[in-house]
Order: structure tokens, then C-alpha cells, then sequence
């Protein structure tokens, strides 16, 4: 995502009280920014000399074949070097729980960046050109919104064009009213009765029978982690994030790449079918990240 949907992602407004209480007192006494602004904060870096480590931690190139219509992401395929948003998550987390308790303002700080990282990398796995590998995500294929000069397929989708229009034309044109009208379509409105199953974190293999009531899987998982952390283990791939970017590179075999060459994908069908797509990847990472942090500082989903 670009500016606009990281900041929508990043105004989590389900945070039990102890991730609320760290959120405004270590972000906002350290930086004087909100959850929003910081979530952008990644993107601000990575081009520095100093970041270049992260630059592809935003994103995982899924080796699978969208255009015929077979999507996938595998753990060892697709970031078996480990430098994928896949890994940045369960390393990130890792860092977030491991110095959860930290005094000094030097590991304040580094708490502070490990957990806008997170924040940041929520938001991007929810992003479907995020999780592909064609065309370095998308960004290698030309395409134009609303007849502005053309640029690519992935700004398009995840910023510059699309959401931006879309965050004008229905949301106010802020991200703030933007996050406000999602949650109240999870609260109240057509997420309602879906947003539980955001957090259960169920494979689609899996059983019904055996699938972990929300919540409860997100919660074994972080335990594992702090374990494994703890005991000097490797850090073990998670499932969730894995869960996360299937349900996201499953768009790539559908609306995703459903146009053709000069298509202006700011109006009729191609924008139609990529605005729902948009509100529901934004609306649940955002819901992700709450439970992500109420389980890390609360122990609790
Ligand atoms: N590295 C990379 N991509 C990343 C992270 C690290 O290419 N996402 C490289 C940078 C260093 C090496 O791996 O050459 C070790 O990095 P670090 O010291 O950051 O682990
Ligand atoms: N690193 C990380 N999270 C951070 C900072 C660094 O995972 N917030 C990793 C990236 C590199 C290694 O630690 O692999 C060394 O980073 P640095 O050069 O910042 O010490
Ligand atoms: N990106 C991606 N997949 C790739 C390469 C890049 O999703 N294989 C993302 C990262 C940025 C955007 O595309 O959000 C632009 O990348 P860059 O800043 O590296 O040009
Ligand atoms: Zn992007
Ligand atoms: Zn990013």
C-alpha cells in the first residue's frame, strides 16, 4: 500500500487497554505521531543506505501462475532465504514481545521501530501485488487511472490511483474518515458477521471439525513464538502471516490482473470489482493488527 492505506490500516481501534496505553505513550511521547503516520514509516526508510536490509521485507514474490489461473504461497518456495514479509512478521513480533519490557529510552526506541515495522508489514500483506512475483509485483505493468499519465500496476492498486479516488469519491478523502467507515462496517455493517473469522487464522485445508474458535490459534502461535524465542530456537515460520497472504494472492487470480493492456482502471468494471477487494484487505489487516497487539501486550485477543 501507499501512504493512504498504511495510514487507514494503522488506526487500529480495537486495541485492548495495554496495547492502547504503549501505543499512545511510547509512539506518541517518542515521535509525536500517531499509529497512522508511523505505519508509513517503513516506506520512508527503505531507499536509505541504512534500511536497504528491508527494502524486500514488504513483500513476498509467490512463484505461482496468476494469468493461468493458479494461485499460491508457499513458505519454503517462495521466501526460503528468509528475507520476505513472511519472515519480517514472525521476526518483528519476535522482537515486539522479546522487549516488551524495556526501561531504557535506547530499547524504547528500537521497540518503537520494531513495532511500526509490524504495524507497516500487517498492512502491506494484505495487499495482493504484495504477494505475487509477477512483474516485481505488478510494478513492471504499465496502467493509468482516470486518464492520468500512466504509471503501473502496482501504484494503481495500491495508492496513487485507486484508493486515492476511492478514499475521494466515497470516504471523505481522509484516511481517518476512511478507517472510521471500516470499522463501522466491521462493527455494525457488512463485515459484521465475517470479521470473527479474520482472526481465527484456520488453514482452508483444515477440518472444520478441528479449526480453533477465533482467536485462539493467533494466541497459541505468539506463545510458541515467545518460546521458541526464549529457548534460542530458530524463529519458526508462523501460520497466520502465511494465511494472511494466501487469502491476499488469491486475488491475483481474479480481479487483479482482469484487464487489458490501456484499460483506464479508474472507471467501469475493473474499478467496480477492485474497490470491494480494497475496503475488505484494508478493513481486515487492520482488524489483524489489533489482535496481533492485544494478544503481544494484553495476552488476550
Ligand atoms: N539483507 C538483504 N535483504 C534483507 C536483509 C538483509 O539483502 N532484507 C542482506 C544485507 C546484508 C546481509 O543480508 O548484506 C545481512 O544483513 P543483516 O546484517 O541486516 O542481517
Ligand atoms: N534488524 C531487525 N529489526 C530491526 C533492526 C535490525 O530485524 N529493527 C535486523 C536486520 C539486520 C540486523 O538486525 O539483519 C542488523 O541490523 P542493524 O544494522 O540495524 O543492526
Ligand atoms: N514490490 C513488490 N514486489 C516486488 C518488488 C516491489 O510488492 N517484487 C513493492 C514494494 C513497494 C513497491 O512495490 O511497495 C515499489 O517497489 P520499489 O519501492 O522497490 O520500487
Ligand atoms: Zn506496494
Ligand atoms: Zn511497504
Amino acid at each position: 500500500w501507499g501512504n493512504l492505506g498504511h495510514e487507514t490500516v494503522g488506526r487500529p481501534q480495537f486495541l485492548a487497554p495495554k496495547a492502547a496505553t504503549f501505543v499512545h505513550s511510547t509512539l506518541n511521547a517518542t515521535w509525536n505521531f500517531s499509529l497512522g503516520p508511523a505505519a508509513i514509516w517503513a516506506d520512508q526508510v527503505k531507499g536509505e543506505a541504512a534500511f536497504k536490509w528491508s527494502a524486500n521485507l514488504h513483500f513476498v514474490d509467490a512463484e505461482d501462475s496468476p494469468l493461468t489461473g493458479s494461485c499460491s504461497v508457499q513458505e519454503q518456495r517462495d521466501c526460503g532465504n528468509g528475507q520476505c514479509i513472511l519472515t519480517a512478521i514472525a521476526n518483528f513480533t519476535t522482537r515486539v514481545v522479546e522487549t516488551s519490557l524495556p526501561k531504557e529510552q535506547i530499547l524504547e526506541a528500537l521497540l518503537f521501530l520494531d513495532h511500526v515495522s509490524l504495524v507497516h508489514f500487517i498492512g502491506d500483506i494484505g495487499q495482493p501485488l504484495h504477494v505475487e512475483a509477477i512483474e516485481e509485483g505488478g510494478n513492471g505493468i504499465s496502467a493509468k487511472c482516470s486518464g492520468e499519465s500512466s504509471t503501473n500496476l502496482h501504484a494503481q492498486r495500491s495508492d496513487t490511483g485507486m484508493v486515492t479516488k476511492h478514499i475521494d469519491q466515497s470516504h471523505g478523502g481522509t484516511p481517518q474518515q476512511y478507517a472510521n467507515d471500516l470499522v463501522a462496517e466491521i462493527k455494525t455493517g457488512a463485515f459484521k458477521s465475517e470479521a470473527a473469522s479474520w482472526i481465527s487464522c484456520s488453514s482452508p485445508t483444515e477440518p472444520l471439525s478441528k479449526r480453533s474458535p477465533p482467536g485462539e490459534m493467533l494466541e497459541r502461535e505468539l506463545k510458541a513464538l515467545v518460546h521458541a524465542h526464549r529457548s534460542a530456537q530458530a524463529i519458526t515460520p508462523l501460520a497466520c502471516p502465511l494465511v494472511w497472504a494466501a487469502e491476499s494472492n488469491a486475488f491475483d487470480c481474479s480481479v487483479v490482473f482482469d484487464f487489458t493492456t490501456g484499460e483506464d482502471l479508474c472507471s467501469g468494471t475493473y474499478f467496480a470489482n477492485a474497490i470491494p477487494v480494497i475496503d475488505l484487505q484494508l478493513a481486515k489487516q487492520g482488524f489483524r493488527l489489533a489482535a496481533w497487539l492485544n494478544v503481544l501486550f494484553d495476552g488476550a485477543t
